[in-house]
């Protein structure tokens, strides 16, 4: 029985590294935008023109180790226009505000975080993108660190480009559209 035993603990001990690979899965989060409002959506716009419903949004975020790729594909968007976009800490909501502050990897202690030594691109997840003729984009972003489970919830689509200027770093202007994604 010992010998049983000491065999399966050697197994298991093979075993776990697997199982721990196998425990950090994509994130993958797909859906059309509708009006934000009553009914909880997976994606929500707060401007009909830029983002109007029926537009469609996929996130896909790939953890690996010690680092995150996080991919955003939009079709059906206002065309050839240039839009800001984030990972924020919070889910979307009936109103702009609901998503919170950006998710950020070392937490700026001066909220909102306008510090281009927090605001920048390689403590937060930008993922600003520009529209063809058709209205379709793609845009991704691979950050050296993994999100802290539920910190970070969901992807918010600005109104033009990411600030990067000491006052302003982070900003984008207003908040337009925004999607729910349970990153790991
Ligand atoms: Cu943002």
């Amino acid at each position: 029985m010992a010998v049983l035993m000491s065999v399966l603990a050697a197994a298991m001990a093979v075993a776990s590294p697997l199982t721990g690979a196998a425990a950090d899965p994509d994130v993958f989060v797909g859906g059309q935008f509708r009006a934000a409002g009553g009914a909880a959506h997976q994606a929500v716009t707060f401007d009909a023109k830029a983002v109007p419903s029926g537009s469609r949004v996929t996130v896909i975020s790939h953890p690996g180790d010690d680092r995150t790729r996080i991919e955003l594909r939009l079709t059906g968007i206002q065309a050839n226009r240039t839009f800001g976009a984030h990972v924020h800490t919070q889910p979307c909501g009936s109103t702009p505000e609901a998503s919170g502050p950006h998710y950020q990897n070392v937490k700026d202690p001066q909220q909102p975080s306008t510090d281009p030594k927090y605001a920048n691109p390689r403590n937060e997840v930008w993922l600003d993108f520009t529209t063809d003729a058709h209205g379709d984009a793609h845009s991704s972003s691979t950050v050296e660190w993994r999100f802290r489970p539920g910190e970070a919830r969901s992807v918010v689509i600005h109104d033009h480009a990411t600030a990067t200027d000491p006052g302003h770093a982070g900003t984008a202007g207003a908040r337009l559209a925004c999607v729910n994604v349970p990153f790991t």
